[in-house]
């Protein structure tokens, strides 16, 4: 099959790109980062395109989905694997920069990769859309604002994108992380304080991007009629908590 990852440079796309490589497929693998796809392809083989995309550039999203089309072949797989969290603080002290970026990234990124990619797969009547959501827009917890509330989007875009497509084979699925080590997600989110970082993921086993990536090879190779609408998947050393109760 041919997919298309965005957000491939490193973490979960550089994993999911390389493990969907492995399985035989032929992965198109775009990010903003080119020299870090140009090693990612140097390590992966023939089967890795690298493609460089800024998922928030509108036009360059429809260009490359036309390029990937004429010159690889028809788009069967797409995962919107690029977005980010920056800012751990209250909304009242939140950078509207940094909420715009995510915002931009998280949901308009994806808006713009899926409506490219889409009317193909529906006139071939075949194709599977993965979208990398997050617990975060399930459950609320302080800091996650903006950033939880862009996943909450991606899992609702998710489900409606399924509405919209019944009775067609493509299928669409949010898969939605909890705590995950071993990327830069983290850092970036706490603008580059790789301490407090690692204090985040200190004393626990949390997933890795190989535990996404398996979720992902196992997702592209469930029979054509199945259709999983969302996988959340937390470490086992997470659950959800309280509310939060302040007493006086
Ligand atoms: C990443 C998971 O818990 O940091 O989306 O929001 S969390």
């Amino acid at each position: 099959m041919i997919v298309l990852i965005t957000g491939a440079s490193a973490g979960f796309g550089e994993v999911i790109a390389q493990r969907l490589c492995a399985d035989g497929h032929t992965v198109v693998a775009t990010a903003r980062r080119a020299d870090k796809l140009r090693t990612l392809a140097a390590r992966s083989g023939p089967g890795l395109v690298p493609m460089a995309l800024d998922v928030c550039a509108r036009q360059d999203v429809f260009a490359l989905v036309e390029q990937v089309t004429r010159e690889v072949g028809p788009i069967d797989v797409l995962i919107n694997n690029a977005g980010l969290a920056l800012g751990l603080g209250p909304a009242h002290e939140a950078d509207l920069d940094e909420w715009e970026t995510m915002v931009d990234t998280n949901i308009k990124g994806v808006l713009y990769c899926t409506r490219a990619a889409l009317p193909g797969m529906v006139a071939r009547n075949s194709g599977t859309i993965i979208n990398m959501g997050s617990v975060a827009g399930t459950y609320p917890y302080p800091g996650a604002n903006v950033y939880g509330s862009t996943k909450a989007f991606v899992h609702q875009f998710s489900l409606n994108l399924r509405a919209d497509l019944v009775g067609k084979n493509i299928r669409v699925t949010s898969i939605e992380p909890g705590l995950c080590s071993g990327t830069e997600f983290s850092v970036t989110r706490l603008h580059g304080d790789v301490e407090r970082a690692a204090g985040i993921y200190a004393g626990t086993q949390a997933l890795t991007a190989t535990d996404i990536a398996d979720t992902v090879s196992w997702l592209v190779s469930r029979p054509a009629h199945v259709n999983i609408n969302t996988i959340e998947m937390m470490p086992t050393c997470q659950a959800s908590g309280n509310f939060a109760i302040v007493r006086h």
